[in-house]
C-alpha cells in the first residue's frame, strides 16, 4: 500500500491541530492553489457524457474533464449520502470516522480532524453551500449554507448560523447563486480557499426546473440488458427494494398526481411526515408549470392502461427522462460557475473537483438506488480540472476513493497529510506520475439495514479484476465476481469448482484491509 507523498514542501506548517480557526501560519506559497469541490448526490456515471455517450450530453461536465483528467476507477467505500460525506471530510473510513449510515439522529463528530479543520489551520478559508446531510452543524466553516436533512428542490430552506431561511426558486440555481455570491462578494481575496458546492440534483424524486421540463420527452432512452434480472445466486440482490417495476411509486417517484381526482394519492407526494421533495412548497406559477407539463402525460398514462412489462419498461422511460432533465439543470450550473471562476481569473489557480456522493442504478439490475457494492454504485464519477502547472490530461486509470479527497486536497495545500488519514494523495497521479507501488484493492463496508430498500451490511474487497463480497446480516452469503468476465456482475461463482484458490487470496486480502483500516467487523468464515 502506498503511503502519502507530499509533492510539495510544506509550506503552511502543521499549525493549529485542535480546534478552528485561522491560528495557523499563512501558507508562503507563491500562488497557493485554490480547490472548488463540486458534489452532487446519486449523479451515475452512466448520466455524464464524458463517461458514457449512451444517454444524455452534459458539455459543462465535459469542459471539466477536457481541461483536466477522468478518473476511471473511481470509487466510494459505502455507497450512501451522509457516510460518503463523512469520509469526504476526514480521509477515513466510515468505522473510523464515527458516521456509518443515515439513520435518523445519526450525528457526524465535527470535533474530530477533518480537512477543513487542517486547511483552516493552514491559512484557507473554507465554505460549505448546499447539501450536508451529517445531522450536526458544520465546524471549522468560515461561510456555510446548507440544506436541512435532503432539503427540498423548490423553494428550499437553508440553515445558516444566523437562523433558517426559505429562498424562492430552483435548489440547484440556488446553490450556484449563493456559490457565485461567496466568491464575488464574501470571500477574503488575500486567503487561498476551499469552496464546497453540494447539490441536492440528482436526489430522488428527480423533480426537473420547469425550464428543464420539456426536455428528453421525445427520447426513448435504452434499456439495459439486465434490466429483467432474476437475481438467481444472488440471495441479497433478490431481497432488496429498489426495483424500478415494484417499488418506483407512480405519484411520488414518477409525478402521476391528478390533483384533479385524486386525493386520496396526494399525501404520496406532499410527504407531510418530512421536508422531501415536495410539490406542495410550489407557488402558484411553479405549479401551473408543472401541471402543464404533466397533465396531459397523466392523460396518456391513465388511457394506455399499462400492465406487467409494459408499465414496467414506461417507469423506465419516466424515470431517465426526469433524471437527465435535472442532470441538465445541474450541467447548466456546473457551466454557470466555471464561467464565474474564469470571470474573476481564478480559474488557472483553482482545482475543480467534480464527484458524486456515489453512483446510482439507471436500470441495471432492474433498479433505481445505490448502497449494494456491485460496479454502478460503489463507483462514483470523478473528473478535476487541473489549474496551471498541472500538465496531466486524459485519463487516470488507478484504483482511487473517496478517503483520498481528504489527503489530496491537504497535499495541493502543501500541508501534511496526518498519520491517521486512511486515504492517500492523489496528487503524484494530477502531476503525471505512475507510482509502482499504488494500492491495488479497495475495501468496502455498507451498514445501513433494516432500512428503507432492504440491502444488507456487507463488506468486500475489489482488486482490478475480481470482486468479493460477504453480506453478513440477516443473511450469510459470500459473492464472487470476474469484472473481466462478467462486468454486469450476473454471475456469483462464489463456491464454484475452480475457484478455490482465487477465493482464498481474495479472502486473504480482504482481511488484510480490514487489519489495515482496523475494521472491528471481521466476521469472515
Ligand atoms: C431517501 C430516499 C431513498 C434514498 C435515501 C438515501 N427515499 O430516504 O430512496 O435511498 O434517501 O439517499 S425518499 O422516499 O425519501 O425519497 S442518500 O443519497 O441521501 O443517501
Ligand atoms: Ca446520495
Amino acid at each position: 500500500m502506498m503511503k502519502t507523498v507530499n509533492y510539495f514542501l510544506p509550506l503552511a506548517g502543521l499549525a493549529v491541530l485542535n480546534g478552528c480557526g485561522g491560528n495557523g501560519k499563512k501558507a508562503e506559497q507563491k500562488k497557493p492553489l485554490n480547490i472548488v469541490y463540486i458534489m452532487t448526490d446519486d449523479h451515475a456515471q452512466q448520466m455524464m457524457s464524458c463517461y458514457e455517450q449512451r444517454h444524455m450530453q452534459t458539455p459543462h461536465l465535459d469542459r471539466i474533464a477536457a481541461e483536466g483528467v477522468r478518473f476511471t476507477n473511481s470509487f466510494v467505500c459505502n455507497s450512501l449520502s451522509g457516510p460518503s460525506r463523512a469520509v469526504l471530510l476526514t480521509g477515513k473510513h466510515s468505522h473510523k470516522n464515527g458516521y456509518t449510515d443515515n439513520s435518523s439522529g445519526a450525528m457526524f463528530n465535527g470535533e474530530q480532524q477533518t480537512v477543513q479543520q487542517l486547511l483552516q489551520a493552514g491559512g484557507y478559508q473554507t465554505a460549505m453551500i448546499g447539501k450536508w446531510h451529517l445531522g450536526s452543524t458544520p465546524t471549522c466553516f468560515d461561510y456555510w449554507t446548507i440544506l436541512p436533512g435532503q432539503g427540498d428542490y423548490y423553494n428550499p430552506d437553508f440553515i445558516t448560523p444566523e437562523g433558517t431561511v426559505r429562498k424562492e426558486g430552483y435548489v440547484t440555481n440556488i446553490i450556484t447563486d449563493l456559490s457565485i455570491d461567496w466568491l464575488r462578494q464574501k470571500r477574503d481575496t488575500t486567503k487561498p480557499f476551499c469552496l464546497f458546492v453540494h447539490h441536492k440534483a440528482i436526489h430522488r424524486n428527480w423533480m426537473a426546473d420547469t425550464c428543464d421540463l420539456a426536455l428528453y420527452e421525445d427520447k426513448t432512452f435504452e434499456l439495459p440488458a439486465n434490466f429483467w434480472d432474476d437475481y438467481q445466486g444472488r440471495i441479497a440482490a433478490g431481497k432488496q427494494e429498489m426495483s424500478i417495476d415494484k417499488d418506483m411509486t407512480l405519484i411520488y417517484d414518477l409525478k402521476m398526481l391528478d390533483e384533479r381526482v385524486e386525493d386520496h394519492y396526494k399525501s404520496l407526494y406532499i410527504r407531510q411526515q418530512d421536508t422531501l421533495g415536495t410539490y406542495g412548497r410550489m407557488n402558484a406559477a411553479q405549479k401551473a408549470a408543472w401541471n402543464r407539463h404533466y397533465h396531459p402525460i397523466i392523460e396518456q398514462f391513465k388511457n394506455a392502461k399499462l400492465r406487467g412489462k409494459d408499465l414496467a419498461k414506461w417507469k423506465y422511460q419516466r424515470y431517465m427522462r426526469d433524471y437527465a432533465k435535472v442532470v441538465k439543470s445541474l450541467d447548466d450550473n456546473v457551466g454557470r460557475l466555471l464561467e464565474e471562476l474564469e470571470k474573476e481569473g481564478l480559474l488557472e489557480n483553482t482545482l475543480v473537483v467534480y464527484a458524486s456522493d456515489q453512483g446510482f442504478y439507471m436500470g441495471e439490475h432492474g433498479w433505481f438506488d445505490k448502497r449494494f457494492m456491485y460496479e454502478e454504485s460503489m463507483r462514483t464519477p470523478l473528473i478535476m480540472r487541473l489549474p496551471e502547472g498541472f500538465d496531466r490530461r486524459g485519463d487516470i486509470a488507478q484504483l482511487v476513493q473517496n478517503i483520498d479527497y481528504t489527503p489530496t486536497f491537504l497535499d495541493l495545500a502543501g500541508l501534511p497529510i496526518p498519520e491517521d488519514i486512511q486515504g492517500v494523495s492523489l496528487l503524484p497521479l494530477l502531476k503525471g506520475e505512475n507510482p509502482s507501488d499504488w494500492r491495488k484493492s479497495l475495501y468496502y463496508h455498507y451498514y445501513e439495514y433494516p432500512a428503507e430498500h432492504a440491502v444488507r451490511r456487507h463488506y468486500g474487497v475489489r482488486t482490478e479484476r475480481y470482486k468479493l463480497m460477504h453480506f453478513y446480516q440477516d443473511i450469510d452469503a459470500w459473492e464472487l465476481y470476474d469484472l473481466q468476465e462478467d462486468p454486469t456482475e450476473m454471475h456469483n461463482l462464489y463456491g464454484q469448482p475452480g475457484t478455490e484458490e482465487l477465493t482464498k487470496e481474495l479472502k486473504a486480502e480482504l482481511e488484510s484491509l480490514q487489519v489495515q483500516y482496523d475494521d472491528p467487523v471481521r466476521n469472515l468464515n
